[in-house]
């Protein structure tokens, strides 16, 4: 049979780079980079390929499933829908809205069926809604919605024009950038220094990031909030701010100035973990350069300081005229310019608090980290059944080990998913959508944070199976199943029909066709979907513009410096800092700050099943200093226990000098030991779950995000009998695979 090659995006992460399919015989044979794509113009990361090895893999679900006994057996779409709809349902009547539970995942935000995710929130009515975002950039948004107006508005970084490039708390040369779309990040970054620029990381690990830089500066976990007070305190002490843009742009200057006016480099270095004249060079260097970018992601996100450090960023950027223009923050003008609208939306910070009160409910949904408690504390409001879409909390969020068991406890728990996950297995029915490569969609959401306005399209590669449904069609016949009608047998199957005449690509074209480049506004020169269609690799809108106006949604027009508790906040922490109290104590034993790592070929907890993805040695491991392990007495790929309050696992370590003494760092998305999980091959190599050792009551003191980045931890040798696997050192030293056991 002839080869078909088609091309659409790989949707694993916010990159979404251009890709080329070729299909024979119904396999996908090859996949390569789009040299037409208008954003990745040919990059791809090692990961692309699996979009082809999750197509095929056998272990992915094709049908619902409901569970029987210790396992689950297929049933049909319609009996799936009808028992789960008289399931919920009956929750709701017994015990209220808010007894139904919602998390959604991290793959949910990368197709347009997000669209009616959200409309199932909104169905539901409940108070608890949960997702991946309170355990990644929750404070980003606080900071977005304080200083502009709307959470929607985090800047983006214009890294093809920047002249100095200062990033803090991120890896792009692995994670190709988060909430800034910039596929090839890597080449990027060497593109700054390739035009003269600089380029600074940040970060307590020497990162793939730090070596592409002129300067790493291994700053202490949770350091950057007295580094970056510092360093604001150098910009106003030696007059290196740029009045007039602040004045045109913002408030609360003068209550900025008076607040770092004694956070001096000298002050602030033994907490930074930074001496005072890097400090010093930092800011001297942002100020002078002609275009300067302070560029922040989760390292900084997932700390008890991460509205404050994000807060600063922006700050710096600002005053030193780095906001809304060429080469500093900006923000992007996407073909559905949502944004505009953003400012109307409730944020609803505190409308309702969780059970315990210590936390307030933020964009309407309270931090993940209380997910278990709400489940399985008793009393009135208790979650009494779930429902999660594309996310696996079990692995990917702390909850002190305990959330499978809330998960059983419940009186009905539907997963939509399409694998046997260590979170789905404990549903009653797993509902799975169409293979990604079996959809069509129109990326609407990454031109919001993309490097340059664009429009791209994705094509199906194979056509779906005929009872295969796309996640919205799931959400859309679960809203059904939510809304209050009478006789629901004919008036259901009227919204169903309804629902269909509006897919979320529908709902983009007619987006498009009306937003700010669309043929409504512009005439027949303007942009429709069919255009992006029929493109080799999407349409380019062109670069950045200044647009801070337009969009800024605070009353006064104004970007506010100085919010009044985010002032009150650092005041604490200089008085803490001056009285020489730490960010975290340690509990006594725990002597080593933790911290998180992702590699090129992981994502998150769901890439583990593709056996391209996990060849080669064991990735779950503790990256240590030699100073630490010679201290303890440990050796390069021995198994090691890694303990903290709150739990204990075993992994290999790996002794290496690209971290800072005292820090370890171990990735996430491990620990695929539990029985039941469909994923046979992510079975054979299954590392061990980090969150078990992070403590859910550890959270950013404003928005309630995980601080997993501020956990002490002690390492040990592991007892003899924590080893499964006994050639674990000789294996993981000579570069082969192992298997290592996660110790309980
Ligand atoms: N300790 C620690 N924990 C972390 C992090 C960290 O740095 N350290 N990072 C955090 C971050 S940034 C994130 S985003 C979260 C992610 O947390 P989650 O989103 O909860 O977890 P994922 O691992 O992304 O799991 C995604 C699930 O969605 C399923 N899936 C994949 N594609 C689709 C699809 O198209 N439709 C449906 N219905 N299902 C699909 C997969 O099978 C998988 O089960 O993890 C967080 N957890
Ligand atoms: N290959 C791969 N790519 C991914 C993902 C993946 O799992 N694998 N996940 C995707 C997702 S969901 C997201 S949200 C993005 C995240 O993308 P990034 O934000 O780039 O995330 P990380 O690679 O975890 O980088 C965080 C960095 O923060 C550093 N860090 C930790 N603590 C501190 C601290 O206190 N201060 C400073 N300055 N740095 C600190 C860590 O050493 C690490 O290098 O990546 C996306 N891309
Ligand atoms: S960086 Fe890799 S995983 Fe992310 S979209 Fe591009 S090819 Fe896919
Ligand atoms: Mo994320």
């Amino acid at each position: 049979m002839s080869a078909t090659t088609i091309a659409r995006q790989c949707t694993l992460c916010e990159a979404h780079c251009g890709i080329l399919v070729t299909v024979e015989d119904a396999q996908v044979t090859r996949i390569e980079g789009n040299p037409d794509d208008v954003l990745s113009q040919g990059y791809i990361c090692p990961k692309a390929t699996a979009m082809g090895g999750l197509h095929h893999d056998p272990d992915r679900l094709r049908t619902p499933m409901r569970r029987a006994g210790d396992g689950f057996e297929p049933i049909g779409w319609d009996e799936a829908f009808r028992e789960i709809g008289q399931r919920l349902r009956a929750v709701r009547s017994a015990y209220g809205p808010s007894a139904i539970g919602m998390y959604l995942g991290n793959p949910a935000a990368h197709s347009s069926s997000v669209i009616y995710g959200a409309l199932l929130r909104v169905v539901l009515l409940t108070r608890n809604f949960f997702s991946a975002s309170s355990i990644d950039q929750f404070p980003q948004e606080f900071v977005a919605w304080r200083m502009f107006g709307s959470n929607v508005l985090m800047p983006v970084i214009d890294i093809d024009r920047t002249d100095r490039l200062v990033i803090l708390g991120a890896n792009p040369a692995v994670s190709n950038g988060s909430i800034t779309t910039m596929p090839n990040a890597k080449q990027r970054i060497k593109d700054v220094r390739g035009r003269g620029g600089q380029v600074v990381v940040i970060d307590p690990r020497r990162t793939e990031t730090a070596r592409l830089a002129d300067q790493h500066v291994a700053v202490s976990p949770g350091g950057d909030v007295y580094l970056l007070l510092a360093m604001l305190h150098v910009l106003v002490a030696e007059n290196l701010c740029d009045e007039k843009a602040i004045r045109a742009q913002c408030t609360g200057w003068e209550q900025l100035r008076e607040l770092v006016a004694e956070a001096t480099p000298e002050q602030m270095a033994p907490h930074a973990g930074v001496d005072a004249d890097t400090i010093r060079g930092l800011a001297r260097d942002h100020a002078a350069a002609s275009s300067a970018v302070l560029y922040a992601r989760i390292g900084v996100c997932q700390q008890v300081t991460g509205t404050l450090t994000h807060w600063l960023v922006n700050t710096i950027n600002a005053v030193t005229g780095n906001l809304d223009r060429a080469g500093g923050q900006m923000f992007a003008t996407p073909p559905i310019d949502a944004a505009r609208f953003a400012k109307y939306l409730p944020m609803g910070y505190g409308a309702w608090t969780d059970r315990s009160g210590a936390y307030k409910s933020f964009r309407s949904e309270l931090p993940v980290a209380v997910l278990a408690d709400e489940i399985l504390t008793e009393g009135d409001g208790r979650i009494r059944a779930m429902i999660t879409y594309a996310g696996n909390p079990v692995l990917s969020t702390p909850q002190r080990g305990r959330l499978g068991a809330a998960l059983d406890s419940l009186d009905f728990y539907v997963a939509v998913d399409m694998y046997i996950t260590e979170t789905t297995r404990h549903a009653d029915i797993i509902l799975p959508p169409i293979s990604p490569l079996e959809r069509e969609d129109v990326n609407i959401l990454f031109p919001v944070f993309s490097v340059r306005n664009n429009l791209r399209y994705d094509a199906r590669v194979f056509d779906p199976p005929a009872d295969g449904l796309e996640d919205w069609q799931i959400m859309a016949r679960l809203i059904t199943e939510m809304v209050p009608m009478p006789v629901r047998r004919f008036t259901g199957r009227a919204l169903n029909g309804l629902f269909e005449q509006f897919s979320p690509v529908r709902l983009a074209t007619a987006g498009v066709a009306t937003g700010p480049y669309g043929v409504l506004r512009r005439g027949r020169k303007g942009l429709t979907v069919a255009k992006a269609r029929a493109s080799a690799g999407g349409i380019d809108l062109g670069p950045l513009l200044p647009r801070l106006r337009a969009l800024i949604g605070t009353k006064d027009h104004k970007v506010h410096l100085a919010p009044e508790d985010f002032l009150a906040a650092t005041r604490t922490l200089l008085d803490d800092a001056r009285a020489g109290s730490a960010l975290t104590t340690p509990a006594d034993g725990y002597d080593l700050k933790l911290i998180g790592r992702r590699h090129l070929r992981s994502n998150n907890s769901w890439l583990h099943n593709v056996p391209a993805m996990v060849k080669g040695r064991d990735r779950c491991t503790a990256l240590m200093h030699p100073d630490d392990a010679t201290d303890r007495g440990l050796t390069h790929g021995e198994p090691v226990t890694v303990t903290s309050p709150t739990g204990s696992i075993v992994v290999p370590l790996e002794v290496s000098d690209d971290i800072r003494a005292g820090t370890v760092a171990i990735p996430h998305g491990w620990g695929h030991r539990e029985p039941g999980v469909g994923w046979t091959v992510a079975a054979a190599l299954p590392g061990a779950n980090v969150n078990l050792l992070h403590d859910p009551s550890l959270t950013d003191t404003f928005s309630g995000n995980a601080a997993v980045n501020n956990t002490w931890v002690a390492i040990t040798r592991a007892p003899a009998d924590a080893v499964i696997e006994e050639h674990v050192q000789r294996a993981w030293t000579s570069g082969g695979s192992v298997r290592v056991a996660q110790y309980e």
